[in-house]
């Protein structure tokens, strides 16, 4: 029987049905779902083995595990684990304070719906701080966001004039639905334009009207030279400007002095290229931008964000068709309260910037070891694997083992896992009730809650059941907070809400509303689906803040389209349209609907690039690594199963050819590649799309199962290499030398 659910390999998510075989396990085919609203049937290559992933050789754990005195593992049963979880991080707390319990994780591309529920579980017993993947690459660009849109915002590329990405390969990543068809039908009408700023020539940049092929690392010189053009040639919407923003005086004050020949120059590209670029931009009806890894794991990644946000509102880019917009959401993600210069929460150690409540990845092993009486003392890391996709793998294994405790909650023996004093193992995404807080169209939003497709096997538990059990072991809820609940719930929604007021009224108890939610309207709703239920808190407030785009939607008005927009995702299986947006609705998501050019300490810091030493080549290190590209077979660390690899089965660093000829190499052979903080052997792939200078190694190999593949990236990167205003990480510029093994050998 075709099941719908959707693939869980990147942030799209695209619906996906899948043909159960007769064993009730297997996956004997899969197919996009034509019924998926936003992916409409599109998949890429990716999803079509997800079979791999459910039943392949990954590693997959069914008993909670702890670790014994003699550090191997056994099996214990749920009762045991959640209780001794309880007991330890109980005895965390009074030793040391419930500030020092550390959460990392809360989910990878498609599982967010856990992540809703593991505030309350952290929150039973003090935990304060906490990280995810975002804050190794969004930070910077959310903390921006805040500080001159007050939202987030995403882009049109559908229907787009022309498209820029920058350090962003969606032909290979995606990030917007359907992808590669809307790039083949940019690349196709004569009448659109596709610019793409990347070292490497891409499979997008093959598609794109202009490749501006940039030194890497030097992101930051040409795009503010393209800002600069815009100014010092005129091309700026000053009319829209004058109507919408704030600041331009003080931009337009720094741009107007910038040398574009000299900033051209550094980063090599050609600057009659880089004019027209600015020319293209500004006579175009609608410009989308795309900014990601490429230079949000780079360096100056914060101040690439700034520059590279005045680009497209100079040129008066935002609000409309085809533009950049503000999506509604389910769940928000990302958002920053924006706090001025060094305002604003800092972590407890390194002092580091905390945006969107995310401590920087780069950091956390640097909170651990210390003699700092602050630092963390225990880690709940869920669906992640912070060991091996965090900077400087050595210092983070050295990071986990000085903490007291280490809970890991996956569907694999991760390598985080092996060296977690308790493992707790969860359902796949096709055993349970799953979902995705990545939900950014505009103007038709969507949402999707996934059905269990195969049944659980017998010894996993879902996130929700996990944290509902630790806050009931740390004696937070009881039955006496659930039973007026349960009751109200079984007369009706509208008698439940009005039970539920006093638990969000209540600044403590609203700390743990998802669990109370879990257990007593969870076991009212229908197909099982109690992992739902904190999505009815979700479906009200989205309502309450996107009235009307709910009702376009179809849901009507006040109470009861949160009620309906509930069942509606409760039932559809395939996906459902949350919000239908009015055009100007972006500009009502923005505080006081108007847009914020200039932020003082970014201006300064652009304007002060003039008097900064351009950057040279260390002769020592003479290649720039790039740590972790994605490519057709990639996706992060949840495909384990090396099987899955089509192509690319052993993640070959690639090399362009003058380098390669230079070092007598050839498609094959192998190299010994060293940083600052590591080496690696592997095999080069000889390629006309580098620069020379430049490598790449794949992202998501390096994984062991039986035995490893690949090279682990962050066995070479470092710690201490990240952004000085959002610590984000310089993944994709790290300094590195190599010699062919051939000759050694030989
Ligand atoms: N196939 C596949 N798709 C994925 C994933 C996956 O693992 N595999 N992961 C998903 C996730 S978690 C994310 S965050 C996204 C990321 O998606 P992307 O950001 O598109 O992914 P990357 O390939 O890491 O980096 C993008 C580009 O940056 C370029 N780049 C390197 N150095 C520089 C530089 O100095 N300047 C500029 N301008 N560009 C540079 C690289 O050549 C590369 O083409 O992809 C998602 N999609
Ligand atoms: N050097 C370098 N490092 C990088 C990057 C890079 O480009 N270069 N990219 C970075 C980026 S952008 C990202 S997003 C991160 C990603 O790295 P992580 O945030 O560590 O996440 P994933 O690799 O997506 O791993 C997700 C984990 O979730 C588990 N999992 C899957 N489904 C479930 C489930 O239903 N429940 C539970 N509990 N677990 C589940 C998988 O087994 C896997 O262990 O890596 C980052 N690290
Ligand atoms: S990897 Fe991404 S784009 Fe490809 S099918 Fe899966 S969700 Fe869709
Ligand atoms: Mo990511």
């Amino acid at each position: 029987m075709w099941k719908p659910s959707a693939c869980i390999l990147c942030e799209c998510n695209c619906g996906i049905e899948i043909l159960v075989g007769e064993d009730g396990r297997s996956f004997d085919k899969i197919r996009g779902d034509k019924l998926h609203p936003a992916s409409a049937g599109y998949t890429c290559n990716k999803a079509l083995r997800l079979d791999l992933h459910q039943n392949g050789n990954t590693g997959r754990i069914t008993r909670p595990l702890r670790r014994r005195p003699d550090g191997t593992f056994e099996e214990v049963d749920w009762d045991t684990a959640i209780s001794g979880i309880a007991r330890r991080l109980g005895e965390v707390r009074d030793a040391f304070g419930g500030e020092t319990i550390f959460y990392y994780g809360g989910g990878g591309q498609g599982n967010h719906l856990g992540g809703a529920y593991s505030p309350a579980g952290m929150a039973a017993f003090g935990g304060r701080y906490r990280s995810s993947a975002l804050a190794q690459e969004k930070t910077g660009e959310f903390w921006v966001n805040a500080r001159m849109t007050g939202a987030m915002v995403r882009a049109d590329f559908e229907h787009c004039e022309v498209a820029l990405f920058i350090g962003k390969n969606p032909y290979q990543s995606h990030g917007f639905p359907r992808a590669r068809s809307v790039l083949k039908d940019i690349a196709k009408d004569p009448a659109r334009s596709m610019v793409v700023i990347d070292p490497v020539r891409t499979e997008t940049a093959e598609l794109a009207d202009f490749h501006l092929q940039v030194r890497p690392g030097t992101d930051l010189y040409l795009v503010t030279a393209l800002a600069a053009v815009l100014v010092q040639e005129g091309l700026i919407a000053a009319d829209w400007l004058a109507e919408h923003a704030d600041g331009l005086d003080a931009v337009t004050d720094v741009l107007g002095r910038v040398p574009v020949a000299d900033y051209c120059a550094v980063a090599d590209v050609d600057e009659a290229l880089v004019r027209s670029v600015a020319a293209r931009i500004a006579e175009a009806e609608s410009v989308a931008v795309f900014e990601d890894l490429g230079v949000q794991m780079n360096r100056d990644s914060t101040l690439v964000s700034y520059v590279e946000k005045l680009v497209w509102l100079l040129t008066g880019n935002f609000g409309k068709r085809g533009a950049q917009y503000v999506p509604s959401s389910l769940v928000p993600i990302g958002r920053d309260r924006g706090y001025a210069g060094d305002e604003g929460p800092r972590s407890p150690v390194a002092g580091a910037r905390i945006i969107s409540g995310l401590v920087p990845c780069n950091v956390i092993a640097e909170e651990i070891l210390t003699d700092h009486p602050a630092r963390y003392r225990a880690m709940v890391v869920e669906s992640a694997n912070p060991a091996h996709s965090l900077a400087d793998s050595a210092r983070m294994r050295e990071a986990l083992a000085a903490l007291e405790l280490v809970v890991v909650i996956d569907v694999a023996m991760t390598e985080t896992a092996r060296l977690a004093d308790y493992v707790l193992p969860a359902p796949t995404q096709f055993e349970k009730f799953e979902a995705t807080f990545f939900n950014f169209d505009f103007p038709r939003n969507v949402f999707h809650l996934r059905h269990p497709v195969v049944p659980a096997p017998e010894g996993v538990l879902p996130e929700p059941e996990i944290h509902a059990r630790l806050v009931e072991a740390a004696g937070v809820l009881t039955e006496q907070d659930y039973a007026p609940l349960r009751a109200a719930a079984a007369v009706g929604r509208a008698e439940f809400a009005q039970a539920f007021l006093p638990v969000l009224a209540d600044p403590v108890k609203r700390r743990f509303a998802s669990v109370l939610l879990y257990r007593t309207l969870g076991p009212t709703l229908p197909h099982d689906a109690s992992a739902a239920a904190v999505l009815w808190m979700a479906a009200h407030e989205c309502a309450r803040k996107n009235p009307a785009g709910v009702e376009k939607a179809g849901y009507g008005t006040g109470f009861g389209a949160g009620e309906r927009l509930f069942d509606a995702i409760v039932h559809g299986s395939h996906g459902v349209e949350i919000t239908h947006d009015e055009d100007d609705a972006s500009w009502r998501r923005l505080p006081g609907e108007r847009i914020n050019l200039d932020v003082p300490e970014l201006l300064a810091a652009v304007a002060a690039l003039r008097d900064r030493p351009v950057p040279h080549q260390d002769p020592d290190w003479p290649f720039v690594l790039s740590a972790g590209e994605r490519r057709a077979f990639t996706a992060n660390t949840i495909m384990r199963d090396p099987s899955w690899r089509r192509r690319d089965p052993d993640g070959r660093l690639r090399i362009s050819t003058t380098d390669a000829t230079r070092l007598g190499v050839t498609t094959g052979d192998r190299v010994r590649l060293t940083t600052r903080r590591g080496n690696a052997e592997v095999p080069v792939d000889v390629t006309e799309t580098m620069r020379s200078g430049h490598i790449s190694l794949p992202n998501g190999l390096g994984l062991t199962v039986r035995e490893r593949t690949g090279v682990a990236p962050n066995e070479l990167t470092a710690a201490e290499d990240r952004d000085e205003w959002a610590g984000t990480p310089w993944h994709k510029h790290v300094p590195a030398r190599l010699e062919p093994l051939g000759a050694e050998q030989g």
